[in-house]
């Protein structure tokens, strides 16, 4: 970096010190000179999809799977209006991702005349990502850019949320001053800090508390994954002997494959076992958990905070007094400098799958695609799972991925998030991901996969296919409201460039995976199945959420 330096060359440089090493994005005239500065030789691998939606959607799983910011770079107003859904998703799940997004220059503004993609006024787009992410500015004074910039990428790396910068065309070529500050950073981001009394207390008071409980349990929440603390909570776990289990969201953020874990706990409708274990603990540390309606089967919170300690948000809460400023890693390296009594018990993993399998010649079921999908998985290493919003965010909940990577968003719960998540995520981790998807989640984004074969990915995608908005089928009259075309999914996948395959019985999906799985490109299995066959949990939470109980305890 020099101390002056164009506002282009800066972004790049920038970029490169926190370590970005791809951008996803689409150009427009209001970005190309910007979009061309990231892409120039030693610049970034640049990632184009069709639509700005999968655009989004893969630089949050990249963000998930890669524990790196994921960079966004798109055009003014249609562009960024067109994100708008995705980075809601990464600010309420804490994804952190930059959006960068072009505008119109100051001279055009100036001449009196609507610019295109203009919707209400030219601040309007600032405004609306403004409410949804943690930070974020038009670069518009020279002066301050380097160090607006700088704020509002390290609020990103902060919060663990979304961050927006708008940088019109005109400003791109501009030269701004780096503070020398900026300079000599090594490209390290900040991490919240604790007030280190108020750590020691509460571990203190934490592991007094766990030392005197029967039935302690541990529940696992999205944090421990966005702060990368899943070796620290396995050793946690491992002295404390306590069984485990994780939330909806949290999913993947403790190894799946762990003797101490139970599985998903989705309040009242978990598998009966967890229910009872967690309802019969005296003390239930949740660490990293978010208290969402989908973490709780969409029921009133039940585990009340007399038995409860919950380190979020850098806050912990035992009982029903609150430490602030403290984070969740300082609040668990603590834990593990304490004494903590040793718990045994044997602990049995828990999902809902029915235990007989139809046999290979029956009609194929939801519950047998994911038995053997299991199956697959327990014998293999370097894959992920990613779940679409719809029956597969619950049917996602039965699978188990040795290790643990797994991706859904699990609170917003958008569709269209699976197959675009999964491109960003092989290419943020390289795992090869398995894909659970509904057709109608496939029919928003599905068609992105046809970008797989450009960027040498090959995820395999697994596709329900039951003939419309399966999950809403038993809460809807009309239920021809809930109706979509039959796609011809696999001869989409052939033309595009993968491998399709189709699936109507247990036999014909085993050995669809099977052959999936030795294909380099990306493989699409169509597997059909009844208009009424869901996943064990989706019934009860559809139900559960419609017939909503507003009495909270
Ligand atoms: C962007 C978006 N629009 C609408 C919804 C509401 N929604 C949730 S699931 C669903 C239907 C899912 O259908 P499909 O992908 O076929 O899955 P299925 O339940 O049939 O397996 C809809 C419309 C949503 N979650 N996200
Ligand atoms: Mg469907």
């Amino acid at each position: 970096m020099e101390a002056r330096m164009k506002l282009g060359d800066f972004m790049v440089a920038y970029l490169k010190k926190i370590g970005a090493t791809h951008l996803f994005g689409i150009p427009g005239d209001l970005v190309l000179k910007l979009f061309l500065q990231f892409a120039r030789p030693r610049g970034f691998r640049i990632v184009t999809l069709s639509h700005e939606p999968g655009v989004g959607f893969a630089a949050d799983a990249y963000a998930r799977a890669s524990g790196r910011i994921g960079v966004v770079c798109v055009t003014y107003g249609a562009g960024g209006f067109n994100i708008l859904n995705p980075v809601a998703g990464s600010f309420s799940e804490k994804v952190p991702i930059l959006v960068v997004s072009g505008g119109p220059g100051e001279d055009e503004r100036k001449l009196g005349q609507l610019i295109h993609h203009q919707a209400k006024e030219i601040e309007s787009q600032f405004r609306m990502f403004d409410e949804i992410t943690c930070a974020a500015r038009v670069i518009d004074d020279p002066e301050r850019a380097a160090r607006d910039i700088d704020d509002v990428i390290r609020a990103i790396w902060m919060n663990r949320r979304p961050g927006y910068l708008e940088i019109h065309r005109d400003m791109v070529d501009a030269m701004i001053p780096v503070p020398k500050d900026i300079r000599d950073w090594k490209g390290d981001l900040p991490n919240p800090e604790s007030d280190s009394r108020k750590v020691i207390e509460a571990a203190r008071e934490t592991a007094a508390r766990f030392n005197r409980a029967k039935r302690p349990l541990l529940m696992v929440g999205i944090e421990v994954h966005r702060y990368k603390l899943m070796r620290e909570i396995v050793e946690l776990a491992e002295r404390m002997g306590a069984p485990v289990t994780t939330t909806v969201l949290g999913k993947g953020a403790f190894p799946m494959d762990h003797p101490l874990h139970m599985g998903v706990h989705v309040g009242p409708i978990s598998p009966p076992r967890i229910r009872k274990r967690v309802d019969d603990a005296d003390l239930v540390i949740n660490l990293g958990t978010l208290l969402t309606d989908m973490n709780l089967g969409s029921q009133p919170p039940q585990i009340t905070r007399d038995r409860s300690i919950w380190a979020v948000n850098n806050k912990v809460n035992v009982s029903f007094h609150t430490y602030t400023e403290v984070t969740l890693r300082d609040f668990v390296r603590e834990l593990l400098k304490t004494d903590l009594k040793h718990h045994r018990e044997a602990v049995l993993y828990c999902d809902n799958l029915p235990t007989r399998a139809t046999g290979p010649q029956a009609k194929l079921r939801v519950a047998d695609v994911l038995r053997e999908i299991n199956r697959f998985l327990e014998k293999r290493k370097g894959f992920m799972v990613v779940a679409e919003s719809g029956d597969s965010l619950f049917a996602g909940l039965e699978i188990k991925v040795p290790g643990g990577m797994y991706l859904a968003q699990g609170y917003y719960a958008s569709m269209g998030f699976a197959i675009p998540g999964a491109l960003g995520a092989q290419i943020g981790c390289g795992r090869r991901p398995v894909v659970l998807c509904g057709d109608g989640g496939f029919q928003m984004t599905g068609p992105e996969i046809a970008q797989a074969p450009r960027y040498a990915l090959n995820p395999i995608v697994v596709l329900l296919n039951n003939g419309g908005w399966g999950i809403f089928r038993p809460v809807t009259a009309r239920l021809d409201l809930l109706q979509i075309p039959n796609w011809p999914y696999a001869d989409l996948a052939q033309a595009w460039g993968g491998v399709g395959l189709r699936a109507e019985t247990l036999g014909e999906f085993s050995r669809a995976l099977a052959a999936a799985a030795e294909a380099p490109s990306f493989s699409l299995i169509e597997c059909r199945i009844g208009p009424k066959d869901l996943s064990p949990i989706s019934v009860k939470y559809i139900q559960g959420s419609i017939h909503k109980r507003a009495t909270p305890r």
